[in-house]
């Protein structure tokens, strides 16, 4: 913004020194700081948001109110709290989620996971990790490229956490459709901490979903998208606070 406003007195001074009467007008600045923010804000060009559609894995999960699948509880478009969600008293328990096919013809710049998540332990560090898990030789790994995992400490309030990759971290290669619709893999969350008391204390997770940034221009303009999306989202709890 500082460097903005400057280009914009410069400009100013330039017509001055050309002895022109009218300097920029307040609106016309505001259009060139505008046209100076539109490559780094407007790069992405469309954004999917894809939500559970089947449970890839589970164990030692449970389901609230319990009388579906556990994706359906996770599924909705504005989280409903405690209406529906996942849950966990068990540290290591696991749970992933896949979506329906998508395809796009644009480039995928980067995905973001996001799981709204909080904890109802009174004392302790109750956390998650949570990223995406690829299924090999019998087992399934956490995938580690484009920074691998996130982890987050829960609040006893429902917060949204994310994490994004601006490759495909299966593989560490530019986003594809086929990457991204693998069935070998899945949206995952693991409760890594459930803090000390009380006794029957739960991390539960009511929402999760995955925003896919694309766009339909060249490739380099892909990489520098991605850089953005990854300093934005870097501290996992939304809105950039460190949780
Ligand atoms: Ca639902
Ligand atoms: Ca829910």
């Amino acid at each position: 913004m500082k460097i903005i406003s400057s280009v914009a007195r410069i400009l100013c001074l330039e017509i001055k020194s050309k002895k022109l009467s009218l300097c920029l007008s307040h609106s016309l600045r505001l259009s060139l700081i505008f046209l100076f923010l539109l490559p780094v804000t407007a790069w992405a060009d469309q954004v999917d948001t894809l939500r559970p559609a089947t449970d890839q894995l589970y164990a030692n999960f449970f389901a609230y109110p319990g009388l579906n699948e556990f994706w359906e509880e996770i599924d909705e478009a504005t989280s409903d709290g405690d209406g529906t969600y996942i849950y966990s008293s068990t540290v290591g328990a696991d749970y992933g989620w896949i979506h329906n096919a998508f395809s796009t013809s644009s480039v995928i710049d980067s995905v973001r996971l996001v799981w709204n998540a909080k904890s109802t332990a009174t004392s302790g560090t109750p956390s998650i990790t949570l990223g995406r898990l690829q299924f090999q030789e019998g087992q399934w790994y956490s995938c580690t490229y484009g920074g691998g995992n996130g982890t987050a400490n829960l609040t006893s309030s429902y917060v949204n956490y994310s994490k994004t990759w601006t490759v495909d971290p299966c593989n560490g290669s530019a986003w594809t459709v086929d990457g991204l619709n693998n069935a070998f893999c899945c949206w995952w969350v693991d409760n890594t901490n459930v803090g000390t008391a009380p006794t029957g204390r739960q991390n539960r997770m009511t929402q999760s979903y995955i925003v896919v940034y694309s766009h339909a221009g060249a490739a380099s303009v892909k990489r520098r998208s991605g850089l953005v999306q990854d300093e934005e989202n870097k501290g996992i709890a939304e809105g950039g606070m460190a949780r």
